[in-house]
């Protein structure tokens, strides 16, 4: 899907495949590092990557990536997280070490906490059907921001997602393709009832990446990533048309 989009970006500016990472049987872990290695190495030649899902677990992975390339970097510091998701993905694993696509950024929060680092974390269209109390007080007292689907279309969360960003020196944009509507995004393992309409869902990414930009480059975007497409369960290609959407919207080449 993401082949057949028209490229409006820079000459100097080009769109790499990476190539795959795969998860042989339940070796998440090993599948997380082998991507994790992947993504510093980018990030250490000075690219841009943007991650195509898989599940949320790729968010682990990506920040581990993050861990590696920046050490010693103090944008590993003020790492920010913005993640566009109808989950908080804040669940304790079933057991130690061994994540899901429903830990991972409990992973990284506890990851920095061991590091002394601070854990920068906004989730953009949570659902409160779709999260227990309990992952909301763990929200909290985590001190991480959330925008309900319900209050998503207000305008301060413009103004919130603006202003977190500012306090951040790097960012890590991540979006979870159930935040958008079923009727758009079915091809997901949670399809959302009612979700983050995707010209909303768009126009609030737009101003993550224009809070990220500077003089005309992307800025303090470190990596992004789109997660959750599932082929097995998508209509007509229709969430993989809006993957690639996304997937265009965050790389260079829209206009
Ligand atoms: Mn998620």
């Amino acid at each position: 899907m993401l082949g057949n989009l028209a490229w409006h970006g820079a000459a100097s500016h080009r769109l790499y495949d990476a190539g795959d990472v795969s998860c042989d049987g339940d070796e998440l872990e090993r599948a997380q590092l082998e991507y994790a290695g992947l993504v510093a190495e980018l990030l250490r030649a000075g690219h841009r990557p943007v991650g195509l899902g898989g599940g949320h677990e790729i968010a682990w992975a990506a920040y581990q990536g993050a861990a590696i390339a920046l050490a010693g970097d103090a944008r590993l510091d003020r790492l920010g997280i913005v993640n566009f998701d109808a989950h908080l993905d804040l669940r304790l694993p079933e057991s130690p070490g061994r994540g899901t696509s429903g830990t991972p950024f409990l992973q990284i929060a506890e990851s920095r906490a061991a590091s002394g680092l601070e854990f920068r974390y906004l989730c953009v269209g949570a659902s409160a059907a779709s999260n227990t109390a309990a992952l909301f007080d763990r929200a909290s007292a985590l001190g991480a921001g959330v925008v309900l689907d319900v209050d998503a279309g207000g305008s301060e969360t413009e103004a919130r997602i603006r202003s977190f960003i500012e306090d951040c020196s790097a960012v890590y944009l991540t979006f979870c393709l159930d935040v958008l509507p079923a009727a758009t995004a079915p091809g997901v393992s949670a399809p959302s009832a009612f979700g983050v309409p995707l010209q909303r869902a768009i126009a609030l990414l737009r101003v993550a990446l224009d809070a990220c930009a500077r003089d005309g480059s992307a800025g303090k975007l470190l990596m992004a990533d789109v997660a959750e497409l599932n082929p097995a369960f998508d209509e007509a290609g229709r969430t993989a048309r809006t993957a690639a959407r996304i997937v265009y919207e965050i790389s260079a080449i829209r206009p």
